[in-house]
């Protein structure tokens, strides 16, 4: 190598170093699917799973297989930065932490963002009574 170049290698070395760094990100995005679905034999409601563990920028897709209308909201026990943060979050709201009702075969989908650790837990609206309720963990 000529000697002219080497100096402008050690220059750049950390910059090119620390620009990879700065690009990757801090974990890969995950996507959860969880269904919503109807039991026709017990007459139970159900989010499948019922609880998902993700971090902020995963995405959740909620997929209804069955049981007619659903829609996902979640509970306001929170505090309010992280309420006015997963409220942005979810698309086409209706209200504040609600979810559109979404028709049969209907995707809905919510990317993360950064939440405090710990339990978010969300009901289906039409079958509040039905006990139809999930819980999202944020590590
Ligand atoms: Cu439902």
């Amino acid at each position: 190598m000529p000697e002219c170049v080497r100096p402008l290698r050690l220059l750049f070395a950390p910059l090119v170093a620390l620009a990879t760094a700065s690009a990757a990100p801090a974990h890969a995005q995950k996507v959860h699917e969880i269904r919503l679905e109807h039991d026709a034999a017990t007459h139970e409601y159900r989010f499948s799973p019922a609880t998902v563990t993700a971090r902020a920028g995963d995405v959740l897709v909620f997929k209804v297989t069955g049981g007619g209308d659903h829609g996902i909201v979640f509970e306001g026990n929170m505090p309010p930065a992280a309420r006015a943060a997963l409220s942005a979050a979810m698309p086409r709201r209706v209200g504040d932490l609600s979810g559109p009702i979404l028709g049969p075969r209907a995707e809905y989908r919510i990317t993360l963002p950064a939440l405090p650790a710990g339990d978010y837990r969300f009901y289906c609206l039409p079958h509040r009574a039905y006990d139809e309720v999930g819980t999202l963990r944020i590590q």
